[in-house]
């Protein structure tokens, strides 16, 4: 149908998406082998069939499983290329990319070589591909306020080479509230500052991640919907929401697809944007997101083109290159 061609041609943004959660099977299958590292899967289709989830946690413990391929700078420049491309297919042309720095210097590699790798596809990415690009590094919220400063250290030698700072992984029961300070900090360095909130978590995380992590975009969001009041501040605000539907789907924060919070965000005036989070994981790139919500929530021509410009006007990009993208 025409949405599919609209879908297919539209430049996007892409500011919703983890680097880690882009390792396809086959990849993750390759790098094993390149690196001696041993997988508890016979073959590329028992990986993918591993891949049901009831919940975030059930996700989040292959996710950090199939992380430990991942061993050298060229680990982290094939997993970044082979997203860069895929990206390209889906007429993207910008992307916000969060990596995860302690899912690997837990497992004693270099920060360094991480970043490098990282960094120097998004680098090819831009002058070959034409995709621009923001580094966003993460927390992970299970572990320590403690444990993220130490990463931040980390991360100050090459501070000029990271746009911001996220906060991810295990959401209930590790509010925005445990990562006041770090947050603080790295405002302080000039950095942006984004966090998942509302994925699995309560409206007062919301709330939180606003009044005391002070973010300028909300990652997921969905359970801000619960709260009126939020509802009003997030739209009074021009928030951005970078929504991801078919993860929303895999990790059963939905029911089905046609409950995506997109169809109310964009009735209730809030800026929802379509990303696709952990694409290997999720099974579904950007377009393949946007089709899913397109058919089952009856987009509009006009509400697919708003979604895909407010991917451009909340990136972290100055307002000049955004307008460039409308
Ligand atoms: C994540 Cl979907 C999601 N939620 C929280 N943390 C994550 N890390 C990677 N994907
Ligand atoms: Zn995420």
């Amino acid at each position: 149908p025409s949405r599919d061609a609209l879908i297919a041609r539209l430049p996007k943004a892409e500011l919703h998406l983890h680097i880690e959660g882009s390792l396809e099977p086959e990849l993750l299958f390759a790098l094993a082998q390149r690196n001696g590292v041993s997988i508890p899967f016979a073959s590329v289709e028992a990986v993918r069939a591993a891949y049901s989830f009831s919940n975030l946690q059930d996700f989040l413990d292959i996710y950090y499983q199939g992380m430990s391929v991942l061993q050298t700078e060229q680990d982290f420049y094939d997993l970044t290329w082979a997203y860069l491309e895929r990206a390209a297919t889906d007429t993207v042309r910008h992307v916000e990319i969060f990596f995860d720095p302690q899912g690997h210097t837990e497992r004693g590699l270099a920060f360094e070589t991480v970043l490098d790798g990282i960094e120097r596809a998004l680098r090819d990415g831009e002058v070959k591909l034409g995709i621009s690009y923001r580094l966003i590094m993460c927390f992970l919220r299970h572990l320590s306020e403690d444990a993220a400063f130490a990463t931040l250290d980390q991360a100050m030698p090459h501070i000029d080479r990271i746009h911001g700072v996220g906060l991810d992984s295990s959401e209930v029961g590790h509010p925005p509230s445990k990562f006041q300070k770090v947050f603080a900090k790295a405002r302080e360095l000039g950095l942006h500052v984004t966090a998942h909130a509302g994925e699995e978590g309560p409206p007062e995380y919301v709330h939180e991640a606003l009044d005391l992590l002070q973010v300028e975009r909300i990652d997921h969001g969905n359970r801000a919907l619960e709260d009126a009041a939020l509802v009003r501040r997030i739209a009074d605000e021009g928030l951005t929401l970078t929504v991801c539907p078919l993860s929303n789907l895999r990790l059963c924060v939905i029911k089905d697809i046609g409950q995506s919070p997109v169809r109310k965000m964009l009735d209730l005036g809030l800026k929802a944007t379509v990303n696709s989070d952990d694409p290997a994981y999720f099974g579904g790139y950007i377009n393949d997101n946007f089709r899913a919500i397109a058919d089952a929530l009856d987009l509009s021509e006009a509400e697919i083109v708003k979604l895909a410009e407010n991917s451009f006007t909340g990136s972290f990009l100055p307002m000049a290159d955004q307008i460039q993208h409308l």
